[in-house]
């Protein structure tokens, strides 16, 4: 047997490992949720969105994310088809509210974070077309720990609250 030969099966067996490694990474996060979603350890509740004014390039989101797990992990950020989605956090600035993204969000262990209308909150950014009042948002949120998590979004009416309390 040649060196040759002797290396091929093992490539192919290394290939075959990866692709499966593969697989299961994603298939780990392949199911979408529709307003809830999750991973082992991390949980999202009550995802939803409101209506935006025509020529408004910006949408909010909102959502709860619940880590369940023992050691903390950190959102950081995540990406959806109808533009980029950030982190905001709102912040006074000499009696100003402001908005500031974030590169980050911790959610401690056994934790849940609120991102909420007046506090911290996701922001989609580039909107393609304006976000309608029924419709649903699909985002794939990133967790440093977790990995990617698929969340839908539910578009409420412009100005409303959340449709039911969490707690
Ligand atoms: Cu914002």
């Amino acid at each position: 047997m040649s060196l040759q030969q002797a290396v091929k099966p093992l490539f192919l067996v290394v290939l075959l490992l990866a692709a499966f490694y593969a697989y299961a990474h994603d298939g780990k996060f392949a199911m979408p949720g529709t307003a809830a979603a999750k991973s082992s350890t991390i949980s999202i509740d009550n995802a939803w969105s409101r209506a935006t004014p025509k020529g408004t390039a910006v949408g909010a989101g909102f959502l709860t994310i619940s880590n369940k797990g023992t050691s903390a992990d950190k959102l950081l950020g995540g990406i959806s088809k109808i533009g980029t989605v950030q982190i905001h956090e709102m912040k006074m600035n000499y009696g100003v509210m402001q908005m500031r993204a974030l590169r980050s969000l911790a959610v401690p262990a056994n934790g849940t974070v609120e991102l909420k209308p007046g506090g911290n909150h996701l922001m989609f950014v580039n909107l393609k077309a304006p976000l309608v009042e029924g419709q649903d948002v699909a985002a794939t949120l990133k967790f440093e720990k977790a990995g990617a998590i698929d969340v839908t979004f539910r578009v409420q009416a412009a100005g409303s609250a959340p449709a039911h309390a969490s707690h």
